[in-house]
Formats: C-alpha cells, structure tokens, sequence
C-alpha cells in the first residue's frame, strides 16, 4: 500500500484532519473510529489482510457503584474493520460479536479481548467474571473475524485475572494477561488463589504481569503461567511504588529483533513499554508510549500496517469525560533510529 491511501486511511474524519495536513501533526492527530457509540480497550489485528480491531462495548449502565470496576458494566464485544483499498478509509462495524448471555460460564463484565486467527478458526480470547464473581479468561470461536463467535463452555483452566493479549510466533501462541485493583491480580501468588487481596509494600516489587504458552487449539495453558519481569537500568525490577509499574492492558509486539511488552500504569494513566529479546522477558524498561488521556483507564494496542506502525487506544474526550464510556481512536506511532517509541501526547489537559 502506497503512504497516500494509508493517508486517505487516516484521514476519513475531516474534521480531524486534511490531505494536506504535515506528516508530523498526522502523527499526534488521533482518529476516533466511530462516533455514535463507545468502543473500548482495542486490540487491532491484521486477519486475512485487513485491520480488525476487536473491542469492550461500553454502554450507559444502571451499576454506579464504581468498587473493584463495577461500573465498567459490558455485555457484549463488537469488532470494526478498515479497508486499505477504499480511499475514504470507511469503517465497517460488527456489533455483538459474542453476548454474555452466551457465555456459559460468564456472569458479568465483558472486559478486554484480542483475536488471533488459527487455522480454519478465528480465536477471541476475552475475560469475563465468572459465577464466583472471579475474572477468568475464555475463547469464543468463529470461522470469520467477524463472527458471530461461539464461546467455549468453560473458561481455559488455571487461568485468572484480565486483559488478554495474545502473541504469535512460529506456530506458538502465547497469553499475556493480568490487572491490579479490579482485574483481581493481587489475590494470586504463584497461580494459586489467595484468600484475600495481597498488594506489595510500596519498596518492594511490583506486582507484573502473567505471560504463557497455550496449547495449538488454544483450549489449555501449556505451561503454567509464568511472571513478566520489567527491570530498571540496574537489573532491578520495577517496585510497586513505581509510577510506572505495570498495572493492567498488557501488549506485546516484535519490530526487527525487538519484543515490545507496553502496558497501562492504572493510577498514573501512562502506558508504558520495555523491550526485550523474547516473548517471555525480562524486558527492561524504556519509556512512556502514551502520556495521560481523558478518563481514568487508558488501554491500548499496537500493530503494524501498510509498512507503518499505529496505536489503537480510548479516551472519554467524546463522553466529556465519564470514565466508563470511552471512545477507540488510532493515531500513528513512530519510533526513533535507535528503535525507541517517540512519545504520544494523550491530550488530558
Ligand atoms: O474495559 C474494562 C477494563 O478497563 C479493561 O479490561 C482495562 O484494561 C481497562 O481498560
């Protein structure tokens, strides 16, 4: 694909951007995806060579009650899709790709998904609370990207917590996943329940991320789930009293010889990225991707398309403001000649 229909790609909002505009306010100019609804938590994939962007459908709800992420209250995933050989760079949309009501072991809280194609299938892997009120992490199959997808009757064994993201390579898949607070990471310690929450003392390390190779059919872990370590320029991990510690919205994503793991801070709104030399780490901190957005939860994925690199994320700036409705958008994402990411304004005031 040639830079001015990625451009025309970019550009379907006028009222967001020109043909004309320079490349480097292109760069920081975000695109929302729709704007007559809430698309959450995007995970965007190149399927069968289109851009597929899976994502959290928020929605008005009737729970207030804002504990543990109660009021993040979603029941359905809705998918949208990008043509690189239409000029006006339409957006086509899927609603209602996998419903609750058709999850069998899901009680409440479509939180965020990722897609991966295997074979014949395509794979949604998403977290949802089960009877118990536990998050756990399921897949939902269907023969296209855009569905309807058929969830699997039970969650993946062993699995818990949020925020699935999955990483392909040489035929193997591997999930990342986990989240603080309400993701519920905290009541678990070496892959077994705790009774209650256990969050470290503000010196010690952080709590990270969980990461695991899954069987071919993605029905099982075959591995026990193993720490994603993020260590300083020491060595050292990262403490939980760091601003930039991971919390939740794991990514990952290899340019050249590079893995790329970029996660969400929660409380301090970034996200951030550290890289390493494979899938499993430690990864060594770099940077801020993504500086503050509007909203308290900022989510994000990153892919590379028509030979250019892009960041898919929310912000609440079209709700004015309300946390729990949140609105997809892309923007480019560039890096510098020594491969680290050139920091985006997220446009918080
Ligand atoms: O959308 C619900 C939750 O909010 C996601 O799972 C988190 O990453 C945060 O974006």
């Amino acid at each position: 694909m040639n830079r001015l229909l990625l451009l025309c790609l970019l550009c379907a909002a006028p009222s967001l951007c020109t043909a004309t505009r320079p490349a480097d306010t292109l760069r920081t100019a975000a695109r929302y995806l729709i704007d007559d609804d809430y698309l959450a938590d995007p995970a965007a994939r190149v399927i069968d060579g289109r851009l597929w962007v899976y994502t959290s459908h928020d929605r008005v709800s009737e729970v207030t009650d804002r504990t543990d992420g109660n009021h993040y209250d979603m029941r359905d995933y809705c998918v949208v899709s990008l043509d690189p050989n239409d000029p006006h760079g339409a957006v086509e949309r899927h609603d209602a790709i996998l419903t609750l009501d058709r999850v069998p072991w899901a009680s409440r809280q479509l939180w965020a998904c990722d897609a991966v194609r295997r074979g014949n299938t395509v794979c949604l892997c998403f977290c949802a609370r089960d009877r118990e009120g536990m998050f756990r992490i399921g897949i939902a199959r269907s023969d296209r990207p855009e569905g309807p997808f058929t969830a699997d009757p039970e969650p993946i064994p062993g699995t818990y917590s949020i925020d699935p993201a999955l990483f392909e390579e040489e035929g193997a898949c591997y999930l990342y996943f986990g989240g603080l607070q309400g993701g519920q990471l905290q009541r678990y310690r070496d892959n077994r329940p705790l009774d209650e929450d256990r969050f470290p003392a503000p010196g010690e390390a952080a709590l990270p991320a969980r990461v695991a190779r899954l069987s071919d059919d993605l029905r099982s872990l075959a591995e026990e789930p193993r720490p994603v370590a993020i260590l300083d320029e020491r060595g050292e991990p990262l403490r939980a009293d760091d601003s930039h510690r991971f919390f939740e919205a794991a990514w990952i994503h290899k340019r050249g010889d590079t893995y790329y793991f970029s996660y969400s801070t929660g409380g301090s709104h970034l996200i951030c990225y550290a890289t390493g030399d494979n899938p499993y780490g430690p990864f060594t901190y770099r940077g801020v991707v993504l500086t503050p957005v509007v909203g308290w939860t900022t989510h994000h994925s990153i892919v590379e398309y028509g030979g250019r690199w892009w960041l898919f994320h929310h912000d609440s700036t079209p709700s004015g403001g309300i946390s729990s409705l949140r609105s997809a958008k892309v923007c480019e994402l560039e890096y510098a000649p020594d491969g680290t990411i050139r920091t985006i304004p997220g446009g918080r005031p």
